[in-house]
């Protein structure tokens, strides 16, 4: 028996206790009970057997408000240790609980629990976890929906409904296997054998025609899609039939409201979206499919799902299908990026870095490394695929690197090398093809002082597979104020900077042979992870760890461990 009653009111004092020790004067309190296991599906006509979260995929959402805080226990009744990761959420102050695997903890093991406090402050919208070690987000992923807080509003009509619609990669194979034979070969990993809507493949794979997804509406009503995607390897397109979307929101912050035929989602953002039901009373498809400007291996299928207007008609015969771009449509791609603005109004100001302390220019390349012979690596003769950052392949710990660097007396230099702010040899990023597609490998990661205004340019190489990689930073969200194709001009881009307007998010797209450029102010110290948000690159080191100083005070400091840690041996 699980000593859960027990569990439960020890969390409950926790609570009680945090409400003392940090005097959080607003916001409310929720908990949740998790359990982590396996669970059977069938789907496309096969029996798999998955990792969930209280046996539901996708897994269970949270609702809150903004500023409050969130506690939720995690038991571990899977046999794989795992941890969870709240995206998005900036967790001031308190890393502990942020979850990437061996960067704030180590995993929680089979038959294991651990209680994490999720920190709402500043944002409002569509957020979403995820389990954060090896692969198992697959299926272990779910929203965060934040409401406005009590006497505050959406920045738009009060939507008549509200509806999350989450996107996710469908393997027919155990993902662990799936990632352990890519490791075995250093190959690419298989792809996956559908993407999902709401858990549901649609009706262009088998055995899915009846259990496709669909969402009901009313004529004349407004819903507040909520859409996240948690694909592992693919950014996605997404359309509705014969309704345009309005983007109100990304990644938990709203933006100036903008009407599109589709959208443009990498893995790990999130959009809110108002959908009218304007049309005549019928079925119209919502399609999701693929974006690849690459030429390694990838999911080309497509998901569908429904939306059903309520009220007496005939079913209709054909179904209207919405126009895409390409599936190479980097432009449309781009074009979609760039109109995602900040509200930047009163009720929603934004404060973009203007003196920039640390500027950081850095590659994200995809690479190889050679293996010793005997092994069984088989990429371009005895190789393996590996990916980089400023030409550092990230390598983990195998402890926990953020209690490492508190149980040093926050000595950076006893845990990690410094990963370089330049590339180390300056090359024609997007153009030069003869630069060594071999790549170094090491801990490295990135300090800044409490405080350091911030600027990174992400730049796109030509070495290895080229593609889009959509970056993702954990503790901040952070300006996107510039993004471009070719070469970054450190003389002319940044003067057409959107110093203004720009989104405030947490994960963008780098163009393929492109830059995009990033600023935030460094001022939630702790460790957080930085990374490629396609599960396959971040295996290959496409990482590192921003580690942010302590300021002189302690409401500027990290605050001091929970007094429980999973334990790392
Ligand atoms: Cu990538």
């Amino acid at each position: 028996m699980k000593p859960k009653m027990g569990l439960i009111s020890g969390v409950l004092g926790f609570i009680f206790l945090s409400a003392l020790l940090f005097g959080k004067a607003h916001g409310a309190v929720h908990s949740y009970y998790w359990v982590v296991k396996e669970t059977k599906f069938t789907k496309l006509c096969t029996t798999s057997t998955v990792l969930t979260v209280n046996d539901s995929f996708p897994g269970p959402e949270i609702h809150a408000q903004k500023g409050d805080t969130v506690f939720v226990t995690v038991q571990n009744d899977g046999p794989y240790g795992i941890t969870i990761h709240w995206h998005g959420v900036r967790m001031p102050r308190n890393p502990w609980s942020d979850g990437p695997e061996y960067i704030t903890q180590c995993p929680i093991k089979s038959g294991g629990n651990f209680t994490q406090e999720i920190d709402l402050s500043t944002e409002e919208g569509t957020l979403w976890w995820h389990a954060h070690s090896d692969w198992s987000r697959a299926t272990v992923h779910g929203a965060i929906k934040v409401s406005p807080a009590n006497g505050t509003s959406y920045p738009f009509d009060e939507p008549d409904g509200d509806q999350t619609i989450v996107f996710s990669s469908w393997y027919k194979a155990n993902v662990m296997d799936v990632l352990d034979e890519s490791i075995s070969t250093g190959d690419d990993p298989n792809v996956s054998d559908a993407y999902t809507i709401n858990g549901e493949p649609g009706d262009l794979y088998d055995c899915s025609n009846e259990t496709m997804y669909s969402l009901l509406v009313e004529k004349g009503k407004t819903y507040l899609l909520r859409i996240l995607n948690s694909i592992l390897n693919e950014e996605m397109f997404f359309a509705i039939a014969n309704h345009s979307m309005t983007v109100v929101g990304s990644d938990g912050a709203y933006v100036k409201p903008f009407s599109s035929d589709y959208l443009f989602i990498t893995p790990g953002q999130t959009m809110d979206v108002l959908v009218t039901a304007n049309n005549s009373a019928s079925y119209y498809y919502m399609v999701l499919t693929p974006f690849l400007d690459t030429d390694s291996s990838y999911d080309n299928t497509t998901s569908r799902a429904l939306i059903k207007y309520s009220g007496n008609y005939t079913t209709p015969t054909s179904i209207p299908t919405p126009t895409f771009p390409n599936i190479s449509d980097s432009i449309s791609a781009q074009l979609f990026v760039v109109r995602l603005k900040s509200l930047a109004d009163s009720a929603h100001p934004i404060s973009v870095p203007k003196n920039i302390t640390r500027q950081i220019f850095m590659t994200v390349s995809v690479n190889l490394f050679a293996c010793p012979n005997s092994t069984g690596c088989t990429v371009d003769g005895n190789n393996k695929l590996a990916a980089s950052l400023n030409n550092n392949s990230f390598v983990s710990p195998s402890t926990a690197l953020l209690q490492e660097y508190y149980d040093n007396n926050y000595n950076v230099s006893l845990i990690a090398d410094e990963l370089p702010n330049k590339p180390p040899t300056p090359f024609n990023y997007s153009t030069v093809a003869n630069m060594s597609t071999y790549t170094k490998e090491g801990t490295q990661v990135i300090t800044f002082e409490y405080g350091d205004e911030v600027e990174i340019v992400f730049q796109g190489t030509k070495i290895g597979a080229t593609q889009n990689h959509p970056m993702h930073l954990h503790g901040y969200s952070f300006y996107l104020v510039g993004t471009g194709s070719g070469d970054f001009d450190n003389g002319t881009d940044p003067s057409r900077f959107n110093l203004d307007d720009p989104p405030e998010v947490n994960t963008i797209a780098v163009p393929r042979l492109g830059w995009s450029a990033i600023r935030f102010k460094a001022h939630n110290p702790g460790v957080w992870f930085m990374h490629c948000h396609f599960e396959r690159h971040t295996t290959w080191g496409m990482a590192t760890a921003v580690i942010v100083k302590n300021g002189d005070t302690n409401e500027t400091s990290m605050r001091p461990p929970p007094s429980y840690m999973p334990p790392c041996s």
